[in-house]
């Protein structure tokens, strides 16, 4: 064989040994690539309380964190107005009738307070956390429509929601105003008067949609329990294989 021939030879097999190579680090890439691309569309769930006042939604938030810890399930409780940030500051004032501002401004203002936390939310999701939402954009749009103002109906005030996460599974504590009336008196906060509470109750009833859970806020308090921790968990569940996040649209 001659050595340009040999040499020739030795250069293929070069090249093969090297395509070889190429290849099965192109394959052990992808293969190390996919179980991390499994991981990433694994999710928290987007679990959500509502409403009317004292129908049960923070006393039943709260357990749900407690029980989905303790199976291990990576939990936080969130809450909407969230009174923690600026603009949740402001919210907190008009609700305590410390301030005064526009049905149009405040509206916005509740709006706002979930847009400044949507990459956080979306964040979190993504790494894996449950958020359990005590009031959400429902409540935004049961709350000012209640208000009666011309020309702040129910689609105007759903417009300021549409690109927000929506809930992977809503839990409507459902409960008559008459039952959450025997719950205590209402406080000082500016929504807390029969007429809006009748006006909100029935705006809620014109959103429900199919794949809202409807729970029995009357029953004892353990009863509901049990009934809100086999629906979080079968949102947890489908979240963890995947289930995509949804987006309030026009
Ligand atoms: N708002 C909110 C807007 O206008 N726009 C928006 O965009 C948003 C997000 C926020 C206010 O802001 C408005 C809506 C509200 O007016 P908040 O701080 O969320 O207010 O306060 P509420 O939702 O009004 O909170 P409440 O405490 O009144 O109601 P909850 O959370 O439904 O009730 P809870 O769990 O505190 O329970 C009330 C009482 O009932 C008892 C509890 O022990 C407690 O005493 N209870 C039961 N009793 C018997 N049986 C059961 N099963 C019971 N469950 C609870």
């Amino acid at each position: 064989m001659g050595r340009e021939v040999q040499e020739a030879m030795d250069g293929d097999e070069r090249k093969r040994t090297g395509e070889a190579t190429k290849r099965v680090s192109r394959e052990s890439e992808s293969r190390a690539r996919k179980p991390s691309m499994a991981r990433a569309s694994a999710r928290g769930a987007f679990v959500l309380f509502e409403g009317v006042d004292r129908c049960g939604k923070s006393t039943q938030a709260s357990r749900l964190v407690t029980t989905l810890r303790a199976r291990g399930v990576d939990a936080e409780l969130w809450r909407y107005p969230d009174r923690t940030t600026a603009m949740g500051k402001m919210i907190d004032a008009y609700l305590m009738s410390k301030a005064e501002m526009t049905d149009g401004a405040i509206h916005l203002l509740f709006a706002a307070n979930r847009w400044e936390k949507k990459e956080l939310m979306e964040r979190k999701l993504r790494d894996g956390v449950t958020l359990v939402c005590d009031r959400y954009s429902y409540s935004g749009v049961a709350f000012t429509a209640a208000k009666n103002v011309p020309g702040l109906d129910m689609e105007w005030c759903r417009a300021p929601e549409i690109g927000l996460p929506k809930p992977d599974t809503l839990l409507y504590m459902e409960l008559s105003l008459d039952e959450a009336a025997k719950r205590g008196g209402f406080g000082q906060e500016r929504y807390e008067t029969t007429d809006i509470q009748r006006a909100v109750k029935q705006n809620f009833d014109a959103m429900k949609e199919d794949w809202w859970d409807v729970i029995d806020a009357s029953r004892d308090m353990d009863a509901i329990h049990n009934e809100v921790v086999d629906i979080a968990m079968r949102a947890v569940d489908a979240c963890k294989v995947g289930a995509p996040l949804r987006y309030f649209e026009r």
